[in-house]
């Protein structure tokens, strides 16, 4: 007699996974099966899941070369491509206040949104100014920050940064609703005003409940703090660690950074060789515990948070829970072309795979 498996996800999809509605139609795209089996400890499917997206000359094929996908995401109906993203900082708009200090302003739009994730593959997202991850917000310790919210989404909503602020400033549904915050209905204005502090990179997210639903369905971004002396000259990058529950039964079908399966196996980012590469990293990865990111032929210093100028570690793999995030910096020695993905190679197969491209 079999008896059900009991595992974290069955657990958790007994909950609030009916609070986003399904799309039967997205069940069949991606081919799944094999690999939730083998998740359950068949062996058979575990090896039948297996396919080859490994070397450079697999790069040219993307996603095509996937797990029976073909074609690629359409960049431009997204509205937003990974390969501008990772080198996208929105420093907002500033101006002076009395004394002198910087008031430095952005305005953020919650929006309904299908989004492609994979080729094929609509995700009835909620996004942050019609991207995941939203805008990477960017600033210097010591500024004024204000963030002008406009809730045009159907459900409510926040933002909830990380970093240090007022209770009513902290984007948390039943705190601040007597000042005009706390959860923001759909049609809903706030402004969410507080001090840069402390330097480092920080994130923001939507804090509405069902927590799950509101982070999976795309309500992040990046929001660094630079140090007010600056930071040492460098190649910068941010990767927002993420994946979409496709199929809305609390297990990921599709991992990456910034959104798009594969995204720079397709274009790889190009890099110079001895320039300083620094990557701001964040993981905000909903229905897995654990998330990271691996560089091939290469070691970086690890600067957990960048809230200290020193390295915590030098090493090639570094492992994130969600909201974890840290700065990484290396110099590639060499040209050529190196790989980067996440260590669970279960996520490298369903997306989070690229490659570096140094060039002299
Ligand atoms: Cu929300």
């Amino acid at each position: 007699m079999t008896q059900p498996k009991l595992t974290r996800r069955r657990l958790l999809a007994g909950s609030a996974a009916a609070s986003v509605p399904a799309i039967a139609a997205l069940h069949e795209a991606i081919p799944h099966q094999g690999l939730h089996r083998a998740l359950g400890g068949d062996q058979d499917a575990l090896a039948a899941s297996q396919h080859a997206h490994g070397g450079p000359g697999a790069a040219a094929g993307g996603l095509a070369m996937h797990n029976g996908f073909s074609g690629t995401v359409d960049h431009e109906a997204n509205g937003f491509n990974p390969s501008d993203i990772v080198r996208d900082f929105d420093y907002g708009t500033t101006s002076r206040l009395p004394g002198g200090r910087v008031l430095r302003e952005w305005t953020l739009v919650a929006q309904d949104k299908d989004i492609e994730v994979a080729p094929g593959v609509d995700f009835p997202a909620w996004a942050y100014n019609g991207r995941i991850p939203g805008p990477t917000l960017r600033c210097s310790q010591g500024e004024r920050l204000r963030i002008h919210f406009a809730n045009g989404s159907s459900h409510p909503h926040t933002i909830h940064f990380h970093g240090i602020h007022p209770d009513f400033m902290d984007g948390m549904p039943g705190i601040g609703e007597g000042r005009g915050g706390g959860q923001i209905e759909p049609g809903e204005e706030f402004t969410y005003e507080f001090d840069a502090e402390p330097f480092g990179l920080h994130l923001y997210h939507c804090h509405v409940m069902p927590l799950a639903a509101h982070i999976a369905k795309g309500l992040y971004g990046a929001f660094i703090i630079d140090p007010a002396q600056g930071r040492p000259a460098a190649d910068e990058l941010v990767m927002v660690m993420n994946g979409f529950d496709t199929n809305f039964d609390r297990a990921n079908e599709v991992y990456a950074a910034n959104t798009i399966g594969f995204a720079y196996m397709d274009r790889p980012i190009v890099a110079r060789r001895n320039e300083l590469v620094r990557v701001y990293l964040v993981n905000v990865l909903e229905y897995d515990l654990v998330n990271s990111f691996h560089l091939h032929g290469n070691l970086f210093h690890y600067y957990p948070t960048g809230t200290s100028p020193e390295p915590s570690e030098f090493t090639d793999t570094v492992m994130l829970c969600q909201g974890q995030r840290g700065i990484l910096e290396w110099r590639f020695p060499q040209t050529g072309r190196f790989m980067f993905h996440a260590h669970q190679s279960e996520f490298t197969e369903l997306g989070w795979q690229g490659f570096f491209e140094v060039r002299d």
